[in-house]
């Protein structure tokens, strides 16, 4: 199918989610807690999941499936043909305690590469997208990743919440890393949300030690087409097969130590 007409389903299906998540009357009997204490997927997660396959494999038949709710994951569908890698609702807890922002986010691998991205924020009304080497929007206006260095610019950084200690220390070092080179430090609670600030210029550096392939598909191609470069936590080659620490940066930092903790506290 044609990309333009593509783009447009998707589009079409993310806003119709995002009324699922407006329209949510969330009680505690709808909010489970997942693998680890601090993971959790409520009904909702569960209602856009579905909602979204539901209406890309009408859209794109041929498409495989990569979703964050769902039972298994088969990491050796990822490098074959076209594949959806949905997160239904990014910042899950953000959405259970009625703090701003989450998104849903979808990405589409092609051949294991990315080759569109979409995030929509149901509560302002953002749409950003990209498509591989076509650039990227928010709201269907160009937008580019900052040309300030990063002492002039926000940090945002994801605390990789449900992981173990070391990996959480690591986070929040990082914190303490671009707080020194920043104007300052945010936390959204979304690692979508927060590419999507890279990429519009709000934040100059985004960092988080480790995320799954739905956190990070569609906001990497986002960002890396605003002009950011998207690397893993060492600064190698982002792979999009699973987990990874990832790191996004403005052109802007150029030149300067922008890898968490490559320079000395
Ligand atoms: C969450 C992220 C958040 C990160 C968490 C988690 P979820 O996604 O976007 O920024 O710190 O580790 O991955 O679970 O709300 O889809």
């Amino acid at each position: 199918m044609e990309t333009q007409k593509l783009m447009e389903g998707i589009e079409r299906a993310i806003r119709q989610a995002g009324e699922i998540m407006l329209h949510a009357h969330l009680n505690r009997s709808e909010i489970i807690s997942k693998s680890g204490h601090k993971n959790f997927v409520t009904e909702y997660d569960r209602r856009v999941q579905e909602f979204l396959i539901r209406e890309l494999s009408a859209l794109h038949p041929e498409a495989a499936f990569f979703a964050e709710e769902e039972k298994e994951h088969h990491e050796e569908i990822l490098s074959h043909g076209d594949v959806f890698v949905i997160d239904p609702i990014d910042g899950t807890s953000n959405f259970m305690k009625g703090y701003y922002p989450s998104c849903i986010s979808i990405g589409m691998l092609r051949e294991g590469t990315p080759y569109l991205g979409l995030i929509y924020v149901p509560m302002s009304g953002d749409l950003f997208t990209a498509v591989k080497d076509c650039g990227a929007r928010r709201n269907g206006a160009v937008i580019h990743a900052s040309q300030d260095p990063l002492g002039e610019n926000l940090a945002v950084f994801g605390t990789s919440a449900y992981y173990d200690r070391e990996t959480v220390q690591r986070a929040f070092d990082t914190a303490v890393y671009y707080q020194q080179r920043c104007i300052d430090v945010r936390r959204s609670g979304s690692a979508a949300y927060d590419l999507c600030m890279v990429a519009c210029g709000a934040a100059g550096v985004y960092a988080e030690p480790l995320i799954q392939l739905w956190d990070f598909a569609a906001g990497a191609l986002i960002a890396q087409e605003a002009g950011a470069v998207v690397t893993d936590y060492d600064g190698k080659t982002l792979t999009f097969r699973g987990s990874s620490g990832v790191v996004a940066v403005c052109p802007g930092a150029a030149g300067e130590d922008y890898l968490p903790m490559s320079g000395k506290e």
